[in-house]
């Protein structure tokens, strides 16, 4: 912080250095009054709801102007500051508001561009930006303005409230006061969205409550940061920075135009799609699927075929969850049919995140096709939990060629994954007689805890088990519902299996079968086809669905952020093998 601050007038009149920070402002509910219509913004936002409350203005330097930029002109602003924070330091800000005011509903890429360009102008004069943006859209603003700007060195938080400022009881104070301390005190260089004590990256997070002042979630990354009694707790782990010496950049425009989203829903008809595919001009669709990515099917592939043509066309399709929480990825066979139709899978971009991201990169100029879906499949701005699928080669790929490109512990244990779910010995072995470090995924779990021996016991090929089983793979580990690979063959009747497992030495825990809660007693041989939907929740997923099509090792490397939690609980349906110790 320091260096010349355009200030016209008096000397500090404290010992504490002061921050600059430049709020935008560019409408939302924070700053809105009721009227005849109903809640409109209203202007005057540092005079009228900032300049009276004590928390936003020491009144000790009451004339100070600052300067600023908007679109070229230099404009001179009233200032205010805070008194001195628990870092010592007051925050010194000047507020540019948009014409007219928006309720955010109403945010499109010239709003984007016009924040950006703000930003731009202004970024030498000070240290951090303030956003007050309506909530309806903030996420949508947040992920936007992540993409346009690169090489970020200071902190653009952007936030709001879920009630006025002006009304008795608001969240708006909390959320203004808090944004305007970190960006004037912590040099967080990202794109952030501060709401309810929270510091989310804004890429990650998404509108999850219409009332509550709990409003936003970042499903698939932890807060960047949290506001307590005792102050700002950063996640330094976290923070993102610039990793290559390049000036701040911003790209102004993003082609917002001619990119679509499309929530697939039970029955839809092929038609639909296609004729959303078919609008004219159309680049990109953000496509809405099913849990880990799923669309129907249908009987004929009809739907599967309308996206095909779609990618001959030229228009990249990306698959996100509908889910808030994980990620998609070709697991389930109508995942596959996608990825072989040539969708991109979006791991976990939240919806937000993928349409600004794909508007972004389609205004890139020159980007080839190509370039656009391996970007879509890259973290460029913190955005997704960076992790290699075997990626499909339109119109069909192979395990062999993912395992080809294997350049990582992730990327090998994905391919193992799917390997052993689809019994593929000759590749499982092609993956493990790598190289030492290869060799090494035999002792890895995925978050689930499942290793690579838990997702063989309920695989099709018993000769992927020996195979394991002979390289030393443990018999005995636990995954995260406590549960041994032989209690897993066990409940799927995979008998050859538990052949293998209990010749290697695996057993089942005593209390296992006395007393396990709501549990039956483990069938020691098989199990009818209607038990076996219970074994879901034993294999750490919860999901219901076959322990064969839950899991697999592309499943890894969540740390637990998935609703799959693996642990067995509130689900007395697959209950867990029990420990005794
Ligand atoms: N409709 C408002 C907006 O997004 C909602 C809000 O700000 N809480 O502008």
């Amino acid at each position: 912080m320091g260096g010349s601050f355009l200030v016209e007038g008096q000397k500090p009149e404290t010992l504490y250095p002061e921050s600059r920070v430049l709020i935008i402002m560019t409408g939302g509910t924070i700053c809105m009054q009721p009227s005849a219509d109903g809640l409109v913004p209203m202007t005057g936002f540092l005079e009228n709801a900032m300049a009276p409350r004590p928390s936003f203005n020491d009144n000790s330097t009451p004339s100070v102007k600052i300067h600023a930029y908007k679109n070229g002109v230099k404009e001179t602003l009233d200032s205010l500051r805070t008194p001195p924070s628990a870092y010592s330091r007051h925050i010194r800000y000047g507020i540019l508001e948009f014409q007219p005011l928006l309720d955010s509903s109403s945010i499109s890429s010239i709003g984007w561009t016009e924040i950006a360009m703000t930003i731009k102008e202004n970024y030498h004069i000070f240290d951090g930006f303030v956003v007050l943006h309506g909530t309806d859209s903030l996420a949508y603003t947040a992920s936007a303005l992540s993409f346009m700007m690169a090489d970020l060195g200071k902190p653009v938080i952007l936030t709001g409230s879920q009630a006025s400022i002006f009304a008795l009881q608001s969240d708006a104070v909390d959320n203004l006061l808090g944004s305007l301390i970190i960006a004037g005190t912590f040099v967080i260089p990202e794109v952030c969205l501060f709401f309810h004590h929270t510091l989310f990256r804004g890429n990650r997070t998404t509108k999850v409550s219409a009332s509550s002042f709990e409003a936003f979630d970042s499903p698939n990354c932890e807060p960047l940061a949290k506001v307590t009694s005792l102050g700002v707790d950063v996640n330094w782990s976290l923070v993102r920075r610039p990793t290559r010496i390049a000036e701040f950049a911003v790209t102004k425009y993003l082609d917002t135009a001619h990119v679509a989203c499309l929530r697939i829903f039970p029955g839809i008809k092929p038609e639909m799609v296609d004729s959303v595919l078919r609008v004219p001009n159309l680049r990109g669709l953000i496509l809405e699927t099913f849990g880990m990515g799923n669309a129907p099917g249908g009987v004929d592939g009809s739907l599967t075929k309308v996206i095909r043509e779609a990618v001959d066309r030229g228009i990249v399709v990306v698959n996100v969850s509908q889910c808030t929480n994980g990620f998609v990825s070709p697991l389930y066979a109508p995942g596959t049919a996608l990825g072989r139709a040539g969708v991109v899978f979006g791991h976990d971009l939240t919806t937000e995140a993928a349409l600004t991201k794909l508007s972004y990169l389609l205004a890139l100029p020159g980007l080839q096709y190509a370039e656009v879906t391996a970007q879509m499949s890259h973290s460029l701005r913190g955005e997704m939990t960076e992790m290699t699928l075997p990626s499909f080669s339109h119109p069909a790929g192979s395990i062999d060629s993912a395992v080809g490109r294997l350049t990582s512990a992730e990327t090998a244990l994905t391919a193992l994954g799917y390997a052993i779910r689809n019994g593929e010995l000759r590749t499982v072995r092609e993956i493990l007689e790598g190289d030492e470090f290869n060799h090494q995924l035999l002792k890895r779990a995925d978050y689930a805890g499942n290793t690579a021996v838990h997702l063989a016991a309920v695989g099709p090929e018993p000769l992927v088990m020996r195979d394991l089983l002979m390289r030393g793979a443990s018999v005995h580990a636990r995954n995260r519902a406590n549960n041994t690979p032989l209690y897993l063959a066990e409940k799927m009747g995979n008998a050859e299996c538990v052949r293998l497992l209990k010749e290697a030495g695996a057993h089942l825990w005593l209390d296992n079968d006395l007393k396990g809660e709501g549990s039956s007693r483990v069938p020691s041989r098989g199990m009818s086809p209607a038990s076996r939907s219970s074994s879901s929740s034993a294999f750490g997923s919860g999901s219901g669905s076959s322990p064969t099509t839950t899991t697999t090792m592309a499943t890894c490397f969540e740390g637990g952020k998935d609703g799959i939690n693996g642990t067995g609980e509130g689900n007395s349906a697959g209950a867990p093998e029990k420990v005794s110790n």
